[in-house]
């Protein structure tokens, strides 16, 4: 019968403690103890590629012109995403992620420990995405930070309206000279690169960039460090910026109003958020403390609305 189809996990069937069993959807139910029988429909290898780089080419091709291209996909810069994503379904976003996996330094609180902390009033983004919380006072605790990090990055990546090429890296920023007479710059794009391409420009020849062209980047590529503060750093070289503040020691009572008080646009089309800022700033870090990340990602997606102008 249909109901015996619905087999239940052994360990759980017939209820454990007083509790339901709970079930899996009937494909699935109808698998189990059913695997004599089991086979995967058919494929080719070819039919495999194809599935796999005609979308990915034709994503390159629509993302050349974006909207916005966000630099980091770290918790900031999965926090802008969401938002802007959930905003503006309309606006073309490219995320560009340096490491295979997206996240940052997120899918782990501080030192090696699992739980994440976040100080009011971040509850309200942890709020936003269902992410679960224990309420201590000032601050909550989401138990583990990959659960912040992987509701963040499922939300985000179902979006419509937007892209992540992870395991692909920032190498430069695209300019245009502005009309002013001290000879401004606006940022109109980003230049990309294969991360591991990125890695070898000292010891293999001709491996040229590619580009994406949009009127707005918002870079969180974190504080120093082998990838960190990309955008600020390019900014000094390109003489954009005398020079960095250089993010000052650990005081997290101040830290975080810091971080989002100032994320805002450092030079027209850039605005940068997250750690990254504590390098122009001279702001203090915060340690293993999340709130100021998820609310400067909120502040650099209002501050990217403001400069379309909507
Ligand atoms: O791989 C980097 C990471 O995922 C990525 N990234 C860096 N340079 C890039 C480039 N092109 C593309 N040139 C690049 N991607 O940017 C992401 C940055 O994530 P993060 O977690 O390092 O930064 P965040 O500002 O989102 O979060 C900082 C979290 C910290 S650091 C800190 C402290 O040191 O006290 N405290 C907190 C909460």
């Amino acid at each position: 019968s249909e109901q015996e189809q619905q087999l239940k996990p052994s360990s759980v069937a017939g209820g454990k403690n007083g509790v339901a069993p709970a079930t899996l959807n009937k494909p699935l139910s109808a698998m189990l103890s059913n695997w004599s029988t089991f086979s995967f429909a058919p494929i080719r290898e070819s039919t495999v590629s194809r599935a796999m780089t005609r979308r990915y080419f034709a994503d390159l091709d629509a993302y050349a012109e974006s909207d916005i291209v966000i630099v980091g996909a770290g918790s900031c810069g999965l926090s802008c995403a969401y938002t802007l994503g959930s905003l503006r379904p309309d606006l073309r976003i490219a995320i560009v992620e340096a490491g295979v996996a997206p996240g940052g330094g997120a899918w782990l609180g501080g030192q090696l420990f699992s739980a994440m902390v976040m100080r009011k009033p971040a509850d309200a983004f942890l709020e936003e995405l269902g992410v679960p919380f224990d309420d201590e006072g000032d601050y909550v605790v989401v138990k583990h930070a990959a659960l912040f990090t992987s509701t963040v990055l499922s939300k985000v990546l179902r979006m419509e309206n937007v892209k992540l090429f992870n395991a692909t890296a920032v190498e430069d920023l695209i300019t245009r000279q502005t009309d002013d007479a001290a000879g401004g710059i606006r940022i109109a794009g980003v230049v990309t690169n294969w991360t591991l391409v990125s890695m070898h420009h000292d010891d293999q020849s001709c491996m040229d960039p590619n580009t994406i062209n949009a009127p707005l980047v918002i870079s969180t590529t974190g504080h120093d460090g082998p990838f960190g503060a990309f955008s600020v750093k390019r900014l000094v070289s390109m003489k954009q910026l005398e020079q960095l503040g250089g993010m000052r020691g650990l005081d997290m009572q101040s830290a975080e109003d810091a971080i989002v008080k100032g994320t805002r646009e450092i030079v027209p089309g850039l605005i940068v958020g997250g750690m990254e800022l504590s390098e122009i700033d001279g702001a203090n870090r915060m340690g293993p403390t999340f709130g100021a990340m998820a609310l400067s990602g909120v502040k650099a997606a209002e501050e990217a609305l403001k400069v379309f102008d909507l």
